[in-house]
């Protein structure tokens, strides 16, 4: 019966794969729109100094767009699952001269900022983003530019760490190991817009988006790692594995991670190696519990209740620090077949490190990385 219910729980484990997205960005999606929500743009009969355009019309006669974005969290990992593809032509007539998400050389492209997003300087006309929060990026300065030239920082970074509003260069989102490269949200992000840098001859002012065709293409993963503690103000993490109930686990919300924003029916308690996990917890609360450091404390706050002489009582919070965590109540007996061979040890005996998966409502995989610490993510076995 046993194995029957870990084969279901190894099922239910499949079923948590990463959400994908697959991103298109046109050639016409000007990385200098981004967040632009109070830029119109003009018909493409039309001349334009905001963007510039070409002095008469382009075979093309397109019109800049607006680039989509990316939900993310600060300190969320963006990566490529696979290298991006496509091609787009930045010059007069159609698929004549596609250049790869990549780009065209090593550099020659070196563009102005524009209000409150920065200049570019790297390979010609390459896939591209910019971290924003929720507001419209329409005040200056903006960040300097930062230099993908092989001068600078190249292209071959394993991580980048852009401020919010710097133009960076993402080509098809591999190194030459070949590796992902990891893109870090900065503090605040809440948006990755995905865009070209185009200007005329690639140089000064952004603009000449009027006779681009084609289009990239990418798939990201957007992840990020969270604090949690099993039996917050609990070390060790005592569990009988004859008793029903639940386990509580505390994941800890931070500046930029809400944690109302967790799907909660796809949260999952698992074994390091996510091939054993618990169904979604039955239930949840929030409360300002304490902070990511307090991961591991053995006791609460104690403060004295003069009502009882003085005496020190235990809170259910130790160092509140403005930020809401959450509390998720994993059903005990899923929790005891998710352990297997643990629940049959001696007492005493410690399990290996747990941790949490999941995702956000707009789709940020949340995981948590083993301590391992037998008061923050090990089990130990309180019965016979
Ligand atoms: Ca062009
Ligand atoms: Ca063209
Ligand atoms: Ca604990
Ligand atoms: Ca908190």
């Amino acid at each position: 019966m046993k194995s029957a219910i870990r084969l279901l729980l190894i099922i239910a484990c499949i079923t948590i794969v990463n959400p994908l997205s697959a991103y298109v960005v046109e050639g016409t999606d000007a990385i200098y729109l981004a967040g632009r929500t109070d830029i119109t743009v003009p018909p493409a009969s039309e001349p334009w100094f905001f963007l510039l355009r070409h002095a008469g019309p382009t075979p093309e006669e397109a019109m800049e767009t607006h680039p989509d974005f990316v939900p993310v969290i600060g300190g969320s990992i963006i990566q490529a699952v696979a290298p991006a593809t496509g091609g787009v032509d930045f010059y007069n007539g159609f698929g004549l001269n596609y250049f790869p998400p990549g780009g065209n050389g090593v550099d020659g492209s070196n563009l102005w900022p524009l209000d409150g997003i920065s200049g570019y300087i790297g390979p010609q006309g390459p896939l591209a983003g910019v971290f924003l929060d929720d507001t419209i990026p329409d005040t200056g300065p903006a960040p300097a530019a930062m230099d993908f030239t092989p001068g600078g920082l190249g292209t071959n970074f394993s991580v980048l760490t852009p401020a919010l509003g710097q133009v960076f260069y993402i080509g098809d989102g591999f190194n030459s190991v070949p590796e992902a490269q990891h893109f870090i949200a900065p503090a605040g992000a809440t948006r990755l817009f995905l865009g070209i840098p185009d200007g005329f001859g690639f140089y000064n002012e952004p603009g000449a988006y009027d006779d681009n065709d084609g289009f990239y293409e990418v798939d990201l993963d957007v992840s990020l790692e969270v604090t949690i503690d099993i039996k917050f103000c609990s070390d060790p993490n005592a569990f009988n594995c004859n008793k029903k109930g639940v386990l509580p686990v505390t994941i800890f919300g931070t500046a930029d991670f809400f944690v109302e924003d967790i799907d909660f029916s796809s949260v999952q308690l698992c074994t390091e190696d996510l091939v054993f996990c618990t169904g979604a917890p039955r239930d949840w609360s929030f409360a300002d519990r304490g902070t990511p450091s307090d991961a591991g404390a053995a006791q609460c706050a104690l403060v004295e209740e003069p009502a009882m002489s003085g005496i020190l009582v235990e809170m259910d919070y130790l160092n509140p620090d403005t930020y809401l965590d959450v509390d998720v109540a994993f059903e005990a007996d899923e929790v005891q077949d998710m352990l297997g061979a643990f629940c049959s040890a001696d007492k005493g005996t410690i399990s290996e490190p747990l941790v949490i998966t999941g995702t956000t409502m707009n789709g940020v995989t949340l995981f948590s990385v083993p301590v391992p610490n037998v008061g923050i993510d090990q089990l130990w076995k309180a019965n016979k």
